[in-house]
């Protein structure tokens, strides 16, 4: 692979700015750990956590301290390119690339129509505004569909949620008594915030435990109460067989099941019907461990329980999804300190908006809601025209804030919940649809996303309705989805395809146009990680320098696209900045307005922010055009909890409120303030019940009694977990390989006893294949590992430029992985079950 592209001008400090410590966060995982960064010029020379953060608290891991890494280096790039024929990278201006890209987009459009057109990514651990604005493109081309990372581990858990209450939920393992995690390695992985402090509390207090699910003895697993470490990929029946204990030695909460469930009898009846010492014998963990795990469970007062990858990227993993939250259901652990709850969102990455009615609702609220709806579509007309012609008269200007004022106080809370659930499902995709599917292999699309391992098949194939056409932003699907050598071969059997990326990546390089986008330290982003329960945070981050010479933030490439377009009427445009000039109240009834009367407008929202009311805070500031929306929304969907956090008045002076806090309050805010009895309120069934009788995976438990449970072969001995996170791994944030502390070549852990029958030493050199390819690593020998389990980190294989070229430790591990062994409901890899031999090398 050759590139055209010439390396950035080593960091430097032309800034000229003394060195300052700023706040912003950690990138690396869910957590987003708040930081103070000590910015020279463009390098972060020191970096420490946070105290005012109130999500973290000071606390970080190991891996952000060398978050320059990331910043700076030959990896970044600063020149658009376009692919020549040859397979080598021309650099073009930005001009040409944004205009040959609007063009292709429009062909494609034209020829194959909008849904033709498939947008993967939009963001990675900490940085997802970015595909909050891209939405808007998916919209102005007439896309269908979409997927990201979420749709190769956690769509399954959702469609579960969705049964059962229509939301996420999350574990209060700060007060649990008794914590689970099922294939769930906290200490490293966080997700957890503060994981370490945490976990060890739960480790050192008497009245408090841990059960652990993991075929290995991982850190977590090691400071467990109990351990239950099953053959791997055979949680179904570990977890199927801690249920049915509940049940059969009836340490189940009964009152409460009938208060707060329905659907509870036919539930206790299939699990009443398992065969414990059967199903304990089919994960290998001995039927006492099991039981004493299950009737410390039972004697709980509050149970919280966290799945992971390690089933949700291994079989059954949806009904696995299923069983562990039974953990908590029968022992009535929701809503109360240290059980499980449904938190507000600043905006859902996973599962619908819903808008939570606040306790008292304004006098008349159907009527208001009623004439709003009505009156809105001439408003806009009315509102448009004044506007403009205000713009002249200052004093005119003063009248209508006035007047619109009036009209938002008197309808904002009414017309708010139907207006809002109409613009976050456009924005997130979402449909009533049960049966949405893709258009090729008929997959299941849940969350409104396209199953991650079929995007290949979707491509190719001679099926009239292919994908044409790929978007991919701030993902690396050729490195990170299964079978990489097959999603190269689709990127390039499509008309055109676009990379947005800080890096030259692996999908970069099988791209038609690379776009370099600036850091996440040079424009505003957030993270809408927003999981938390009692007190939900969210942060926005502000630049900490300009953006590297060349790089474009992606709210400003997706406007210029989307300008290119033309799409949107310019006198709607006008109308909306000259709105915001005039006022906040002038512009929100000028944008609701338009958007009611025009309802295809919505899935352009957050471009016309950025044109409008971005326009009016000035480029410093224009990226937070949409942050404002994404503070009305939280206000309109979950008004007292904002309340209760601080956030004085209702509707928009509300919203208004916590935009100022969140642009403001650099280290995060509080915005939603929950009490325990809050989360029955976000259940989203109007009996504000569990629905916990889900048929399809209840056939699925019975299955259980004859479905295989061992994965090997003579040909592949071994399991293969390919993706274990570890002290230095990432995803593939930091490319470069010098940020490894430990672990440097990401060596293959393997058991004693497998080391011995197969005579090799620490650090050997061994091939591993698999039915899919074949890789070398070194490995470590490590009692972690059960016999016949093998585990090789995530993160490794990219390359990486330094002055020899390009070079690429570990083993890239989806060169190693089919995308045809995946759950056959929700589609997920079996990334963590991959059957595999080791040779030795000579
Ligand atoms: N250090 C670090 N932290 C990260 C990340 C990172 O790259 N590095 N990535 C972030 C992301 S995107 C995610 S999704 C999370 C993932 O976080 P985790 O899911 O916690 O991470 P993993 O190490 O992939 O898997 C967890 C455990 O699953 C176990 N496992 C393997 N096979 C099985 C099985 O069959 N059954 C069971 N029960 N367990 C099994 C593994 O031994 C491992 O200990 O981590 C986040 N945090
Ligand atoms: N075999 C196997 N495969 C796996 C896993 C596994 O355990 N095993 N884990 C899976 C999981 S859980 C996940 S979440 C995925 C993660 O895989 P991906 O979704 O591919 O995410 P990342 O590896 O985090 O890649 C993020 C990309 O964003 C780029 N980037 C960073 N900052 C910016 C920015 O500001 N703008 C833009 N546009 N780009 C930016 C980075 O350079 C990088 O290329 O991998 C999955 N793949
Ligand atoms: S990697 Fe995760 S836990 Fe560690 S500092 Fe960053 S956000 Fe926090
Ligand atoms: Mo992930």
């Amino acid at each position: 692979m050759s590139t055209a592209h010439t390396p950035p001008t080593p960091p430097d400090r032309s800034d000229g700015l003394p060195p300052t410590w700023a706040k912003t966060a950690c990138i690396l995982c869910e957590c987003n750990c708040g930081l103070e960064v000590l910015v020279e010029g463009r390098t972060l020379t020191k970096i420490r956590g946070d105290k005012d953060a109130p999500n973290s608290r000071g606390y970080t891991c190991e891996k952000p301290l060398r978050l320059d890494k990331y910043q700076n280096g030959p990896h970044r790039i600063t020149s658009p390119m376009r692919r020549r024929e040859d397979g080598s990278f021309e650099e073009i201006s930005w001009t040409t690339a944004l205009d040959e890209i609007a063009q292709q987009l429009q062909q494609v459009v034209h020829v194959y129509g909008g849904e033709s057109v498939f947008f993967y990514g939009g963001g990675g651990q900490g940085n997802h505004l970015g595909g909050a604005y891209g939405r808007a493109l998916f919209h102005a081309v007439g896309a269908k569909y979409m997927s990201n990372a979420l749709a190769q581990e956690k769509t399954g858990e959702g469609w579960v949620d969705q049964q059962m209450y229509g939301s996420h939920t999350a574990g209060d393992f700060e007060n649990a008594e008794v914590s689970v995690f099922v294939g769930k390695n906290p200490w490293q992985s966080h997700g957890v915030q503060r994981a370490r402090p945490v976990l060890k509390d739960i480790a050192r207090d008497p009245n408090r435990s841990m059960i652990v699910i993991d075929p290995r003895i991982s850190e977590t697993a090691a400071i467990a109460d109990f351990h239950l470490q099953v053959r791997p990929g055979t949680d179904a029946w570990c977890v199927a067989a801690l249920a049915a204990t509940l049940v059969q030695e009836d340490l189940v909460d009964h009152e409460w099941l009938r208060q707060h469930t329905v659907g509870s009898d036919t539930v206790l009846a299939e699990l009443g019907a398992i065969n414990v010492t059967d199903f304990a014998d089919r994960c290998g963990v001995p039927e006492a461990t099991l039981r004493g795990a299950a009737r410390r469970l039972g004697a709980a007062e509050s149970v919280a329980t966290y799945e992971d990858l390690g089933i949700q990227q291994a079989p059954n993993s949806t009904l696995v999804s299923y069983l562990q939250k039974m953990l908590w259901i029968l022992t009535g652990s929701f809503a109360t300190p240290g059980g499980v709850h449904i938190h507000s969102w600043m905006f859902p990455i996973a599962g619908r908006w819903h808008a939570v009615p606040p306790e008292r609702r304004p006098r008349f609220n159907g009527a208001r809601r009623a004439l709003g709806l009505a009156l809105m579509p001439q408003t806009a007309s009315l509102l448009g025209r004044t506007v403009i012609a205000a713009r002249r008269h200052r004093r005119a200007g003063v009248l209508i804030e006035w007047a619109s004022q009036q009209a938002m106080s008197m309808f904002f809370r009414s017309v708010g919940p139907p207006i809002g659930q109409r613009i976050a499902d456009t924005l997130s995709n979402a449909s009533d649809d049960p049966k949405q599917a893709t258009p090729v292999t008929g997959s299941r699309i849940l969350s409104g996303l396209t199953p991650c391992n079929v995007i290949a098949d979707e491509i190719l194939t001679d099926h009239p309705q292919r994908l044409r056409a790929l978007w991919i932003d701030a993902s690396n699907p050729a490195h990170s989805l299964a079978d990489s050598g097959k999603f190269v071969r689709a990127m390039r059997a499509t008309e055109l395809s676009v990379v947005i990326d800080v890096a030259m990546t692996e999908t970069a390089h099988a791209a038609h146009y690379v776009l370099p986008a600036s850091s996440q330290f040079e424009k505003h982003e957030a993270s809408l990680f927003t999981l938390h329960f009692p007190h939900n945070t969210f942060q926005i981050r502000r630049p900490l320098m300009s953006p590297l010479p060349g790089t474009k933030s992606e709210p400003e490439i997706y406007a210029e696209v989307i300008d290119r377009l033309h799409v949107v009427d310019p006198t709607l445009l006008r109308s909306l900045t000259d709105a915001a000039d005039i006022g906040m109240a002038t512009f929100a009834l000028t944008l609701f307005s338009s958007l009611e009367r025009d309802t295809s407008l919505s899935g352009l929202l957050p471009y016309l922010l950025y044109r409008s009311l971005g326009t009016a805070l000035g480029p410093d500031d224009q990226a937070l055009a949409l942050i404002w929306g994404l503070a009305a929304l939280a206000v309109i969907a979950q008004p007292d909890a904002v309340s209760r956090a601080g956030f004085a008045g209702t509707g928009l002076a509300q919203a208004n409120a916590l935009f100022e806090a969140l642009r403001d309050r650099h280290e995060g805010v509080v915005f939603t303030e929950d009490r325990y009895a809050d989360a029955w309120k976000y259940i989203q069934h109007d009996d504000r019940k569990l629905h916990i009788r889900i048929p399809e995976l209840l056939i699925e438990l019975q299955a259980l009694t004859t479905l295989p449970s061992t994965y090997t072969s003579e040909e592949f001995p071994f399991i293969l977990s390919a993706g274990e996170r570890r002290s230095f791994t990432a995803n593939v944030i930091i490319r470069n390989p010098e940020w490894r502390r430990r672990d440097k070549h990401g060596a293959l852990r393997i058991s004693p006893g497998d080391a011995r029958t197969l005579h090799l030493a620490d650090g050997d050199h061994v091939r591993i294949v698999t039915e899919t390819g074949s890789a070398t690593t070194p490995i470590e020998i490590s009692d972690m590992m059960q016999n016949g389990h093998i585990s090789l980190p995530n993160g490794f294989g990219v390359s990486y430029p330094d002055k020899d070229g390009d070079t690429s430790v570990g083993v890239a591990l989806n060169t190693l992985t089919t995308t045809t062994r995946r759950d056959h409901f929700s589609g997920s890899p079996w990334h963590k079950t991959v059957p595999a031999r080791i040779e030795k090398l000579a």
